[in-house]
This record gives structure tokens, sequence and C-alpha cells, in this order.
């Protein structure tokens, strides 16, 4: 007898960058639900400066809901069909600044603005001007006034003391909430006093979901941990931490949430291997990296610590390089439904790299689903092997070397054969054969015999005779 599906819905997101509201819409329906993500980060979707580079979107002119991305009643058609599909939809808020173009110009949805000076919005006296640095940009991140009074590569720092900032920048939150968001991704938070960012957020309905941005800066004055009063913050040590873990065979690896300096507390935590900035910047391990790449987000999404973030994004040769769009400047939709064979080898530029339909993150979502409510067991080290156990449901093994090996985690999960939820899991539900790998419990061992950057995960769902 098939086990019946005993599975807690996984708080997992994905950040779908630069994907059109379309697109979403689809994702959400074909390839989001049924994978078992729960919440979507979108990029921003309010009025933005007219150009080709994907961090246009990064420079406000106003907060219409008009985008290369898509138009208002296009956002809202998203947010319905997903949540209609159990999917909800967080929206990046970029609200510590406007433009930093020096020339006057004509944003997206032809609104006219000029550095310091947004129609109907905010004038000269609404933005900081520090006068603590020569051009009054952020030179010194050790100096707190810096870093939250001037201004971030010269975008126009909102002056978030003020009320009448915070009463304009929340009613553009409301407006997006009044159309279904659950929550905001509150971009470069850091340069924000968490005061300031908590009196625009208490403002808001019970329940809004708040993540803010605060990449961690080992020593710096402002701090992850100064925000999380008011809800969860990005957690840049999880992914710092990774691949040197897997690189000494785990051997610093902390097994409790004590033993984790820099980390703000679990329940806090939003993880993520990679996202927009450090697949251009900072991170390890991103799309280019294949094989150790899944072994990265598939101990992540085994892990305990925090909420995953997956990300997904396209190829890019060019950092600054924009998603492909057509002659007026509008993202093209591109569909991840159909796309076969992921991790591709190779992407050409513009690609998306379609991470939620990747056989392996699906199949470690299935085991969240299966094992999150359960105890991390302490960690198993064999060489380049690693593997824990989530206490009687399911047990993950990685082989990062680049030999064949075997690895052996004792668990408590019944004795008998699983199939492997990375390499494809069960044919369905109702027939419990093996698309690809399985693995045996017996006599209380798991045994994993590894190919080389490989990761396995078998759990209680997947049992088959
Ligand atoms: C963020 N989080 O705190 C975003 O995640 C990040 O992607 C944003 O930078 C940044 N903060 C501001 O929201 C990106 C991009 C920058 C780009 C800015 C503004 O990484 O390269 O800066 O968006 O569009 C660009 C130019 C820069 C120029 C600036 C202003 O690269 O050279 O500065 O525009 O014109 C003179
Ligand atoms: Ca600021």
């Amino acid at each position: 007898v098939p086990l019946e599906p005993d599975r807690a819905a996984p708080d997992v997101g994905i950040q779908l960058f630069q994907l059109p509201w379309t697109a979403i819409a689809d994702e959400c329906e074909q390839t989001l639900a049924p994978n078992g993500f729960a919440w979507v980060l979108t990029s921003p979707p309010n009025e933005h400066i007219v150009r080709d580079e994907w961090w246009a979107s990064y420079q406000p002119v106003s907060y219409e809901l008009e985008s290369r991305l898509g138009t208002r009643d296009e956002f809202a058609d998203m947010v319905q069909r997903c949540d209609d599909a159990g999917v909800q939809i967080i929206a990046d808020a970029v609200i510590n600044h406007m433009t930093g173009q020096d020339d006057p110009g004509v944003g997206w949805a032809g609104t006219p603005y000029e550095h310091y000076d947004y129609p109907d919005l905010y004038g000269y006296d609404d933005f900081h001007h520090c006068g603590l640095t020569a051009n009054d940009d952020i030179s010194n991140y050790d100096d707190r006034a810096q870093v939250q009074t001037c201004e971030l590569v010269n975008l126009a720092d909102l002056d978030t003391s003020r009320q009448n900032v915070r009463d304009t920048v929340g009613a553009y939150l409301d407006d997006l909430l009044s159309l279904g968001v659950a929550g905001f991704r509150i971009d470069a938070a850091k340069h924000m006093d968490a005061a300031d960012v908590e009196a625009i957020i208490v403002a808001l309905p019970e329940g809004t979901r708040i993540m803010s941005e605060v990449i961690r800066g080992g020593g710096e004055p402002v701090q992850p941990e100064e925000y999380t009063a008011f809800g969860e913050v990005f957690e840049f040590t999880y992914a710092r931490d990774l691949l040197p873990a897997l690189a000494s065979g785990f051997v610093n690896e902390p097994e409790t949430e004590g033993d984790r300096p820099l980390h703000v507390p679990a329940d806090k935590a939003l993880v993520f291997i990679d996202n927009h900035d450090t697949e251009r910047g900072e991170a390890d391990l991103t799309y280019r990296d294949g094989d150790l790449y899944v072994i990265a987000n598939a101990l992540m999404l085994a892990d305990d610590y925090g909420t995953p973030v997956v990300y997904s994004g396209y190829a890019f040769s060019d950092r600054d390089a924009g998603a492909p769009a057509d002659d007026a400047g509008r993202v093209t939709p591109v569909s991840c439904a159909i796309a076969t064979d992921l991790p591709a080898d190779d992407y050409e530029d513009g690609a998306r790299t379609c991470v939620q339909t990747w056989p392996a993150i699906a199949g470690m979502l299935e085991f969240r689903a299966f094992a999150m409510d359960f105890p991390r067991l302490e960690g198993v080290s064999e060489g380049d092997a690693y593997g824990f156990e989530r206490a009687g449901r399911g047990v993950i093994a990685v082989n990062v070397g680049d030999e064949a090996t075997s690895i052996q985690i004792p668990t408590t999960m019944q004795d008998g054969k699983y199939c492997d939820v990375v390499s494809g899991g069960r044919e369905s539900w109702t027939n419990d054969g093996c698309r690809d790998d399985e693995f045996s419990v017996e006599n209380g061992v798991a045994t994993f015999a590894l190919a080389p950057f490989t990761a396995a995960a078998i759990h209680l769902g997947t049992a088959h005779r």
C-alpha cells in the first residue's frame, strides 16, 4: 500500500529575478505550486528609469505600478492567479532611495523627474544631503551615519525620518497590499535607520511579511540583528559559510543554533545560496557551478536553519546585461514549464536558469515537506562525503569529491528501500517504483553509494518494496 503523502506545507520561497508578471503567473500555476513553493519574490514593480540594464529596476521614478516587467493590471492578475494556486507574492520594495541619474529624465510610465525632484512625491528637502563625504556618497561602511544618510552609488537618499516620507512610502506599500501581496523585501534596509523602517512597517496591516535585506559586514556598526524586531532578514552568513564547510568535509560545521556566530535566530533567517547581487559578486556557488550548486541547494533545503529562498534568474556574462526584451524594452516572458535536462551544462547569455524545475530542487522540496518539522541530527562525515538525518523522516547525503564513495548514516527510519528524490524520486504516489536511484536502510543504517559531486536524499514517503 503506498504511503499517503504525509507532508507539511514547506515554507520555501523563490526569487524570480526580472521575470515579467504574466510569466510569473504561469510559473505559479505550472511549476511553483506543483513543486511546493510557498511564495515568490518578484523584482520591483514600480516605475523606474528607462535603461536596458537590469538595475534600472532599482532606480524608482514613481510608485505607479508600471515597469518593464508589466502593467498594474498584469501585476494584479499575477497576484490573483498565484494566490489561487496557493503561492504568495512578495514584492521587492525600493524605499531607501529614488534615482541616481544626474541628468533629468522621463520614467518608464512617462513621469518626468530630476535628481531630488519627483512630481507629487518628493522634493529636495525630502532627501538626505549628508554632507559627510565629498560627493555625499557612502564611502566608509564603518560609519553608521554615512551608511544610513549618505547616498548609495549616487541614489537620491530618502529622509525616512520625515513623516511625509514615511506616509508616502506607506501609501505605496498599502497600494501593493490592496492588490493582495503578502509582504515585501525591503531593499537596502541597512541603509535606513531600523527605527525608520519599523515606523513604516507598524502602520501596515498585521501579518504583512517583512524581509529586510541587510548585507552583513563583519565589524560594521549596522547589523542585521537591528532589523529582526519587525520581521525576517536575509542572512548572508549562511551562503558564505557553506563552501568552506563543503571543502573541509564539514569539520567546522555547527551542529546547533547556539553554535552559529553571525547568524540571526533561525525563525528570523532567510537563507539562500545566491541572489541577483551575489551571483554578480560574492557568491561562491551559482548556476554556473552545476553539481556543486545543486548540492548546496539540497543541503540548504534539508537543513533546519532559516527559511530557504531558491534563486532563479538568467545566464549572463556582462553583469549589467538586462534580461532579453523587445524593442520597446518590455522584458520577454519565458516559461520554464517545458524545460528539460536541467541544470544545463551551458546556458547561453539571457537564457533562464529555470531552477524551480530542476528535478533535484523539486525533489528536495518534497524531502523538506516530509522532514522539516523533525530534528536535524548530528552530521556524519566520511572523507568527501557528508550527510545527516531529519529524525525518523529522511536522510540526505552528499559527495563533494571527484571520486565515487560510500557513506553510512545511522537512522531510525524503517529498514527497506527508498527512492532518491534528488535523481527523480518515486514514479508517482500510486506507483512506488523509482525513476532513478534507490538506497537501502538496513539494521538502522542508511547506505549511500555516491558518484562524484552528487547529492542524494530519501524520506519515508519514498519507501518502496
Ligand atoms: C540593493 N540592495 O540593497 C539591490 O539589491 C542592488 O541590486 C542595487 O544595486 C542596490 N541595492 C540599490 O537598490 C543595483 C546595481 C547597481 C546600480 C543600482 C541602481 O547593483 O550597479 O547602480 O542598482 O540602479 C547603477 C550603476 C552605478 C550608478 C548608479 C546610479 O551601476 O554605477 O552610480 O546606477 O546611477 C553612479
Ligand atoms: Ca538611506
